[in-house]
């Protein structure tokens, strides 16, 4: 096997020639061919039937089946469900949904406690690098917006939550500014810059360089802890409680430092734990972060709420394959936008890099498969991301001003973007589908709310880059509201946990299944990851 070092000489001898190369995006029916071959979402054997609950019948990966088909923690346990806290509103997820839903929802009056497994602002969100979608722009509009992410959907997304979403977005994005989120500025100071994403027809997305995630979190983090709620940090629900109504009443927190439950009395819940990442679906690596193990679906799915589009998952195209330290973290999609090409190991680009996400991972599978991959010394395969370009075709400076975070990620390693390609390799970054929700973040079971990655239905099949970031906000602030207006019409409801004889009832109790949902703390040492073999 040739040293990495030799084959980057590949990609550098090829950078002339590729530099003002154009490449066509691909024809329907030939993504179609190639989402079929390629992308794990197509990959039969990974996928098994669900036999009880609201999904029953229907198809998702082993490791959501297990999730849904898993035991309670407190199954067959007596539990003392005297309350210790009581709310209007329970918020479960600390992330930037859970937040933006706790500042709402105090905003409209309501008593608010925020729960989270980790701390305040461990989520996703700030994982999200490359910029917020918002139709802002004179050119641009809302329908555009809602046509580029049905198209990327697969013209699968529930249309009324994305006109939601797409009209929402400049208000939701106001909101952000009011807070104090210091979005990226044209050279006057005046207008919010707007930068391109994947498969989208006009650029939309604001951003914060390359941690527009983290900024956002960050000034949602700091309004929440001026505002009066409670916060239960290291204290991930177990389960959800119910009322004789079959309505939702609280949860059942663990306090991970005593292992102790916690009883929160609630008129209503908002669950926003976030997407599934660390469950390592199909032995991926992930860009999520630690506690992204998808609690919310059993919580909710063991209360009768239904979920959609289980059976997709996206493969963010640009994972970092080596150095084996980083396996997993994204480079954002933002520095392919600005220039960075995909070139397998014969120095030649094989995709049109700004497709949807979907197409462009299957495409790097399907190098890597047929042979055009790049081994490193650890055993993955990946392609190289010829990140020089990016300076080569907007000049010198562009990478370090644009790209901080990207530069400094990979400088711990010895490696400077600005002058050498990286691997990458598709890494498993967000969960398509979720629980059921209606426009106010509304779930089929009375009290009980989701918003966010938690959420399924808006992106369809496949979500288009920083749709997630506007979803957690505008989605946070409905269900917030929703459930502070819905909380001044009930009361607090009787705790039990009659749900789990209703759900496990007539399959027995425990039926043999071993795997305890939620899984809370993500399962290392990981499973094997994903061999991606390679012929060359
Ligand atoms: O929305 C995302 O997934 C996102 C902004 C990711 C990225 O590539 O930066």
């Amino acid at each position: 096997m040739d040293d990495l070092k030799t084959l980057r000489q590949v990609v550098d001898g090829s950078r002339d020639a590729r530099k003002n190369q154009s490449l066509a995006l691909l024809p329907a029916g030939e993504k179609e061919a190639l989402l079929k071959e390629n992308h794990p979402d197509y990959k039969e054997d990974a996928y098994r039937t669900v036999t009880i609950g609201p999904n029953a019948g229907e198809k998702t990966v082993h490791e959501v089946a297990d999730l849904l088909e898993g035991r309670s923690p407190v199954l067959d346990k007596t539990v003392d469900l005297k309350p210790d806290h009581t709310a209007d509103v329970l918020i479960i997820g600390g992330g930037g949904a859970g937040c933006t839903a706790a500042l709402t929802a105090v905003a409209n009056g309501a008593k608010v406690i925020l729960a989270t497994k980790l701390r305040v602002g461990d989520s996703n969100t700030v994982m999200a690098e490359g910029g917020m979608q918002v139709a802002i722009q004179p050119e641009d509009s809302p329908i555009r917006h809602f046509l580029d992410t049905m198209r990327g959907g697969h013209l699968k997304n529930d249309r009324q939550l994305l006109r939601t979403l797409v009209e929402e977005g400049p208000q939701a994005t106001k909101w952000l500014l009011d807070l104090g989120v210091l979005f990226d500025r044209d050279d006057s100071g005046e207008n919010l810059r707007v930068r391109s994403g994947g498969a989208t027809s006009t650029p939309r997305l604001v951003t914060c360089r390359d941690y527009t995630g983290l900024e956002i979190m960050r000034v949602l983090k700091d309004a929440l802890i001026n505002e009066d709620v409670q916060i239960l940090e290291y204290a991930p629900a177990v389960e959800l409680l119910t009322g004789a109504d079959g309505a939702c009443t609280g949860a059942l927190l663990k306090n991970l430092d005593n292992d102790q439950f916690i009883v929160v009395a609630a008129k209503t819940v908002i669950l926003a734990t976030g997407g599934s990442g660390r469950l390592h679906i199909q032995g991926f690596p992930t860009s999520n972060h630690f506690g992204a193990t998808g609690d919310a679906l059993p919580l909710a799915y063991r209360l009768g709420a239904r979920l959609r589009f289980m059976d997709t998952f996206q493969y963010h195209p640009t994972g970092v394959c080596h150095p084996e330290p980083m396996a997993g973290l994204l480079v954002t999609e933002g520095i392919r936008s600005a220039g960075a090409q995909l070139v397998n190991v014969k120095g030649d680009r094989f995709i049109n890099e700004m497709d949807t996400r979907d197409v462009v991972a299957a495409a790097i599978i399907r190098e890597c498969a047929q042979g055009r991959g790049v081994s490193t010394p650890s055993g993955r395969v990946g392609v190289w991301l010829d990140i020089p370009m990016v300076d080569s075709v907007n000049g010198e400076g562009t990478l370090e001003k644009r790209f901080p975070n990207m530069m400094k990620q990979f400088s711990r390693y010895d490696i400077d973007i600005r002058k050498e390609p990286v691997l990458i390799h598709p890494t498993l970054h967000y969960q398509n589908g979720g629980i059921e929700i209606g426009v106010d973040g509304e779930t089929g079971i009375p009290n009980l709310f989701a918003a966010g990655e938690a959420s399924g239905g808006v992106h369809g099949r496949n979500r288009l880059m920083g749709n997630s970031l506007l979803d957690i906000i505008v989605y946070g602030r409905r269900a917030g509201k929703a459930a502070a207006l819905r909380a001044n019409t009930v009361s607090l409801g009787g705790l039990s946990l009659a749900h789990l004889d209703r759900f496990y009832g007539k399959f027995g109790k425990t039926e043999g299944k071993d795997f305890v949902s939620p899984v809370l703390i993500p399962d290392y040492v990981r499973r094997q990851e994903a061999k991606v073999s390679n012929k060359s």
